[in-house]
């Protein structure tokens, strides 16, 4: 039996779920489920909340609560936002149950006992201010492969390597500050070097099939050579060790985490089985192999949607711990995706630059905007480098896309055919009652004509089909054929952004052949051909309703029901949605406005947050982002006293609004062609960014490289003399009408300081 098993990393249910994370991993992972089981796959989709781990304990801290207060917190805000978003998971487990504490330790004293855990004395960082034992996250240093002096004990964020702990140069606690003391301690390793050879042929087995950043990312653990990872760490907050010299030590959480999925299906079987549906046992159909038989044998394929930051883990590690274990499936693709920026930069909790599921959904309540959503996140999925949501193109796609295309064709139709015919399928001309079977026939023709475009279909169309179809049937039912076909064929490979732009052409499609064929006129001239052209348009409904199903789910099911029992009843499977299945006189659906348009103040309204602390409406400023857009000097805004007439005074929220950080400048230019203006690299902290600043008159470029000036850094983007410039420096006017740069005060202020 064929079997498709899904996971999407499980986050620590240590924050909110931000819109990252749902375009990373838990989006892709809902589409494909959808996509699987609308083509009559057997799937099942697991995943949940990762609830142990330093980063449990550290929330716990900052939050003077209890690692079971935050994991509760967390675990039931996130699964609420994410059942909004629609995911379509069998089960949204957590790893703070008993079933995966068992299931954990079960791992742990079978590798055990199969000698691939190593018990070691080494030494390891430890805290004497604080009394403890300084685990990855608790120490900060200088990573020994790129030099980044904010490295993590265990891993480098901004060079990806892994390294051991004691390898982390000019070591600092993060509890005391101090330099930590090393110490012995004992624990346990997993002797990853031993599986060395195995997955350099897991992963050459697999390298045409997966994603490149995968295979290079795996590649090059495994040229560095795999050695023993400690799996137990000093703390109290974890799944204990089993065993009785071990108390006090809990295990690793990546070792943990991973059979989090393993957990969570056990879960979801013993609850299927409390409702008298299946056996608990039944686990096992999805994990473990048949005696006897090769994974590809038993036709089970396990796919593991997640960010790029958790690939080692899931190519390299998690595998050999499957591995060892004996008769477990492993991943059949690990379709890891890059990250997703928020309006051109990285997601922030701290800066407060970051969109989290739930405030969408307070703002956003409806069914429809939760697939509106996921439709413009599907649509900048950072598959295969890392991408970008704004809101404009959020705004563009509602309004642009899902309204004025699906949303338009469906409306305009209903409408037609409320009008003219009752609301029904209309019924064919008696001449055309075996069109339905033609159209079947001409689906399947069309596949077959392995063709690209409607023309070409057209060229190789058997003359048959002229007796029902006409040139613009023809074409619309080949752009359905094809798009459907091209939208599977993405799907499967894991291409979701051109899956889903496969699925708009078909409404796009749809839309001409409504314009095309222009039924209000026909209805006045020939209302056979005005039934047919309906007739068609309701078909292709149902067929939209279908095809977006997984990105849409929710405008999807509300079509389906408008179109009634006699639409719902029909299987709704990927193989069929291109087929004529209403019958003629069908009851269709009442004219309905599936997207609302977003209009510029709640474009607005949602920039103005980025950014702040606190949730203020309406962004009554324009001037604040609004881009300049010529070569007048940006830096000539400059900072006066204002009338004092109460219009001109603002709120210290209003000015919460006005991101300023210290810039260092590290290239300076003049822009040909212009006197004023110069093109600066200015390095903000965070990121370098382009400015041009229209201080050419006043300063040569050589003095301004190494400077440190301020920055408003939350400008919109604005091109100057076919340039981008991507903020803007602040100067005061001087009294002979020259500008002064805005530095800071005092020497030894680095750049990306905020400016208050
Ligand atoms: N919780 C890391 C993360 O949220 C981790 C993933 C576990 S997947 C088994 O990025
Ligand atoms: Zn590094």
């Amino acid at each position: 039996m064929k079997r498709t098993l899904i996971t999407s990393a499980l986050p620590y249910a240590n924050g909110y779920l931000h819109l990252g994370h749902v375009a990373g991993s838990f989006l892709p992972a809902d589409l494909y489920a959808r996509f699987m089981r609308l083509s009559g796959e057997k799937v099942l989709y697991v995943c949940g909340s990762d609830e142990y781990g330093v980063a449990i304990s550290i929330a716990a801290e900052k939050e003077g609560v209890t690692p079971k207060d935050i994991i509760d917190k967390y675990h039931n805000a996130n699964s609420d936002a994410l059942s909004s978003f629609g995911m379509s998971y069998d089960i949204y487990s957590r790893t703070s149950i008993p079933r995966h504490v068992e299931t954990t330790q079960e791992f742990f004293t079978d590798l055990l006992a199969k000698g691939y855990l190593a018990e070691k004395e080494e030494a390891q960082f430890y805290d004497a201010d604080a009394n403890m034992f300084l685990p990855d996250r608790y120490v900060e240093g200088t990573c020994p492969n790129c030099g980044y002096d904010k490295a993590r004990g265990d891993q480098c964020d901004k060079c990806g390597a892994y390294y051991n702990q004691l390898d982390l140069k000019n070591p600092r606690s993060l509890v005391s500050g101090k330099t930590p003391v090393v110490k012995n301690t004992t624990h346990w390793y997993f002797k990853l070097g031993d599986f060395q050879q195995m997955l350099e042929e897991f992963i050459t087995r697999n390298a045409a099939t997966w994603k490149d950043n995968v295979v290079q990312q795996s590649r090059s653990w495994l040229n560095q050579g795999l050695s023993d990872r400690a799996i137990t760490r000093d703390l109290t907050w974890g799944v204990p060790v089993p065993l009785e010299r071990a108390k006090g030590k809990v295990i690793y959480v990546w070792f943990d985490a991973v059979l989090g999925y393993i957990s969570a299906t056990k879960e979801w079987a013993a609850q299927q089985a409390e409702k008298g549906r299946g056996k608990a046992e039944e686990w096992r159909d999805w994990w473990t192999l048949p005696a006897g038989k090769t994974q590809e044998e038993a036709e089970m394929r396990y796919i593991a949607f997640l960010g790029k930051d958790n690939i080692v883990f899931h190519a390299i590690m998690f595998p050999a711990m499957l591995y060892a274990r004996g008769n477990y499936v492993l991943p059949t693709n690990v379709p890891a995706n890059e990250f997703l920026n928020l309006e051109g930069e990285k997601f922030s909790k701290s800066r407060n630059w970051a969109i989290d599921l739930r405030d969408y959904f307070q703002d956003f309540p409806e069914p429809q905007h939760a697939d509106a959503l996921r439709y413009t996140l599907a649509m900048n999925m950072p598959e295969n480098k890392d991408s970008d949501f704004t809101w404009r193109d959020f705004q563009a796609r509602v309004n642009n896309e899902l309204a004025a295309i699906l949303g338009n064709f469906v409306n305009r139709s209903a409408q037609f055919l409320h009008k003219n015919f009752d609301g029904r399928v209309p019924h064919l001309p008696e001449a055309a009652k075996k069109l339905p079977e033609a159209w079947k026939l001409l689906v399947g023709d069309i596949v077959a004509y392995n063709v690209f475009t409607p023309d070409e279909a057209i060229e190789h169309l058997h003359p048959k089909y002229l007796h029902y179809f006409s040139e613009d049937d023809v074409r619309v039912l080949a752009s359905l054929t094809l798009h459907t076909k091209r939208a599977a064929e993405n799907y499967t490979n894991f291409r979701f952004r051109d899956a889903v732009t496969e699925t708009m052409n078909i409404a796009r499609a749809a839309n001409k052949y409504f314009n095309d064929t222009a039924p209000w006129k026909s209805i006045k001239e020939n209302r056979d051909d005005a039934a047919k052209a309906l007739y068609v348009c309701s078909q292709l409904i149902r067929s939209l309703a279908i095809a977006f199903q997984p990105i849409l789910p929710n405008t999807s099911t509300a079509i389906l029901q408008m179109l009634g029992a006699d639409a719902t009843h029909l299987t709704q499977s990927w193989q069929t949605l291109a087929h004529p299945l209403l019958p003629e006189g069908a009851q269709t659906l009442v004219p309905t406005i599936l997207f609302s348009k977003v209009e510029d103040e709640i474009v607005a309204r949602e920039i103005a947050k980025l950014g702040r602390k606190d949730d203020i409406g309406s962004m009554n400023d324009e001037a604040k982002t609004a881009p300049s857009t010529n070569d007048q000097a940006p830096t000539n805004q400059v900072i006066k006293p204002q009338a004092t007439n109460d219009q001109a005074l603002i709120s210290i929220d209003d000015f919460k609004n006005i991101q300023l950080r210290t810039g260092k400048i590290l290239v300076a230019e003049r822009v040909p062609k212009s006197e004023k203006l110069v093109k600066l690299q200015v390095d903000i902290g965070t990121e370098t960014r382009q400015i041009l600043a229209g201080i050419g008159k006043f300063y040569t470029p050589e003095e301004l490289v190494g400077k440190v000036v301020t920055v408003l850094v939350n400008l919109k983007p604005a091109k100057l003399m076919g340039q981008e410039s991507q903020g803007m420096l602040l100067a005061a006017n001087m009294p002979d009408g020259s500008l002064s740069l805005v530095t800071p005060e005092k020497s030894g202020v680095e750049a990306g300081a905020e400016v208050r």
